[in-house]
């Protein structure tokens, strides 16, 4: 659900000197050689392109997406960014293959592996678990596929594999960030044993240095927006009852989202395009306004030209994780200017109303910890099978206690039983909501867009910038903003993993009113297309897979 607290404190005593980067430019084009695209970085555009040319197929694609994996994940580096692949994946593509040639594409993502986080279903059958990462949930049936799987399946797009996450989406308590039962500690992809943060851990890592494509995560409270920024990638939190939750393993209903984690703002608007619109398995979808709009529509460069953008500064200096590391206030006024350039006007300060009141309110644990008890029961019931006997979340802490090699219970359990000790949907709790809508929303984003006639605000995506969306069910589109310098103070930032290090990303997001999500797509497109910051550095170099499709086209 967080970021990882203790870690993202260690950022505050860091005393960074923001250095940007080097260009690496694209390879260049040797034409004497079919050129494949450099899997590290394929968009969903180049590789349809291949795909339609006849270059290669999505076989060769899933082929070499599971080899690049292999290097990776459990060998050299360690990355643990996937826990599963799809044993159904090479016939999927086939079919699909076959498909494209005779009566075409069913849409952008046909043909094109995309990797889910391990809190989002898939029906058993095809070979898969869905476990939030723990135990527990080991060879469970799910009744049915996820919302947006039945939508990107019914797309074409070939679920590759599940991704590792921080257990339970980060709500189980004080374990680091990204780290599971099931998958170990994942790790970030740009600095040896550096924390990738959370909870779409895996989706973030497998993202940053091609093992797919496209990826999806969930977020609650931060967790698309922070593995977005610590692994340079755009990432979108949309509206509350914009995608789908059905068949999403809950925090709480009122807070949870599905959103994609891709390399490049025009892939996240291809798979938000495919996974949005009304499910009658969420209700909350059906508030949406529709049709939902082709989020491709809004890929302008000039999209900043003439618009508004806000700057809530309070919501950052308040913020002891972010608001004393002069790294990221440094980048962030560089991006300032940079939006400036574009033709916007920055109006700064913009603050929420509400701001300090955030800073000190506890009414979204209230609401979480609530949620969180219902949903899960409510999952585990809802379940056709499960193996581990596992029916509720008291007996999930009896689990954890009793299988403490897989499962470290002690000291690790505190969330879980602060939500056990709940006793459902009073009027505190009911209150708690409603003031959440007025913090977030009411007297929060949507009176810092009104008092200030704004089209956006805009925060820097470490720390917890994320909260006054999260509560108000607002939408958030991040995109790389830097990368600390070499030569900043290595912190540790859990038992395995350290943050900040050097040449590990940080984030922009760009935040708006509910539904918004075209305006913000478009402005950070503007701002990405400008900078171009994930191309200024890679991961290091052992954390590069090196097959490419030239070593699987052809050869059997
Ligand atoms: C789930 O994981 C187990 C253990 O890794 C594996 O045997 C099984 O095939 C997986 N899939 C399903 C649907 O249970
Ligand atoms: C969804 O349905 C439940 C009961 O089925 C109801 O309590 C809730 O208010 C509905 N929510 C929305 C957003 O329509
Ligand atoms: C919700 O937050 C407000 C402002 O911080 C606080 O006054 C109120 O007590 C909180 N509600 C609960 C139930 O904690
Ligand atoms: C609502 O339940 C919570 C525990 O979940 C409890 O702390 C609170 O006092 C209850 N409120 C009322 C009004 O009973
Ligand atoms: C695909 C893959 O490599 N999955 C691995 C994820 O991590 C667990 C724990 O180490 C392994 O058991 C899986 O094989
Ligand atoms: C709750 C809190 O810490 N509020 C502070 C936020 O920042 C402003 C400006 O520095 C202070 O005036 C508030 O007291």
């Amino acid at each position: 659900m967080y970021p990882h607290r203790i870690l993202t404190c260690i950022a505050l005593i860091c005393l960074a000197v923001f250095v940007q980067g080097n260009f690496v430019s694209p390879a260049r084009r040797d034409t004497s050689t079919p050129q494949f695209p450099d899997l590290y970085e394929a968009s969903v555009d180049e590789l349809q392109a291949g795909l339609d040319a006849g270059q290669f197929t999505s076989v060769d694609l899933v082929k070499a997406y599971f080899a690049r994996i292999e290097e990776v994940n459990l060998q050299g580096p360690e990355l643990r960014a996937v826990l599963e692949l799809n044993p159904s994946a090479l016939a999927l593509a086939a079919e699909l293959d076959v498909e494209r040639k005779t009566t075409g594409k069913r849409s952008a993502l046909h043909g094109i592996p995309i990797l889910l986080k391990d809190n989002i279903a898939t029906v058993a059958s095809e070979g898969m678990n869905t476990t939030a990462g723990s135990f527990s949930l080991l060879g469970s049936i799910v009744p049915r596929d996820a919302g947006v799987v039945t939508r990107l399946r019914k797309a074409g797009a070939i679920i590759l594999g599940k991704a590792n996450l921080s257990e339970w989406a980060h709500f189980r308590g004080n374990v680091a960030s990204g780290w599971s039962g099931r998958g170990g500690q994942s790790l970030n992809a740009y600095f040896p044993n550096a924390d990738p943060c959370g909870s779409s851990s895996g989706s973030g890592i497998a993202a940053s240095i091609g093992l797919v494509t496209v990826t999806l995560g969930t977020e609650t409270d931060g967790s698309i927006t922070c593995p977005a920024s610590h692994n340079n990638l755009a990432g979108i939190k949309p509206t509350l009852g914009l995608t789908s939750r059905a068949g999403v393993i809950p925090i709480s209903e009122h807070q949870d989202t599905v959103g994609p984690l891709t390399r490049s703002v025009t892939d996240a608007a291809i798979v938000l395009s495919i996974i949005a619109g009304k499910d009658p398995n969420d209700n909350f979808t059906l508030a949406q306004p529709s049709p939902v709009p082709d989020f491709t529509k809004a890929l302008n460069p000039n999209a900043l030209q003439g618009r508004r953008i806000g700057v809530p500064r309070r919501v950052f200096l308040n913020d002891t994780i972010t608001g004393n590391d002069p790294f990221v206030n440094v980048a962030f006024e560089a991006a300032l200017e940079t939006i400036k350039s574009l033709g916007a006007t920055v109006v700064d300060p913009a603050n929420l109303p509400s701001a300090d009141e955030i800073a000190i309110s506890n009414n979204e644990t209230i609401v979480l910890d609530v949620d969180f008890k219902i949903q899960l029961d409510a999952w585990f019931t809802s379940l056709i099978r499960n193996p581990s006997g596992v029916r509720s979340l008291a007996e999930l802490i009896q689990f954890d206690n009793d299988n403490p090699a897989e499962e470290e219970p002690e000291g690790f359990e505190d969330h879980l039983i602060e939500s056990e000790a709940t006793t459902g949907r009073n009027s505190t709790f009911f209150q708690s909501l409603a003031f959440d809508h007025e913090l977030g929303a009411t007297r929060g984003i949507d009176a810092a867009l009104k008092a200030h006639n704004l089209d956006a605000l805009v925060l820097p995506a470490p720390g917890f910038t994320t909260v006054p969306a999260a509560i108000a069910g607002y939408p958030i589109v991040t995109v790389p903003l830097a990368f600390y310098p070499d030569d900043v103070v290595i912190a540790s930032a859990g038992p395995e993993t350290v943050y900040p290090a050097p040449g590990v990303p940080i984030g922009l997001s760009f935040l708006g009113t509910a539904f918004s999500e075209f305006d913000l797509i478009a402005f950070a497109f503007a701002y990405e297309q400008k900078t171009h910051t994930r191309l200024a550095r890679k991961a290091f170099a052992a954390a590069i897979p090196t097959i490419q499709l030239s070593d699987i086209v052809g050869k059997s």
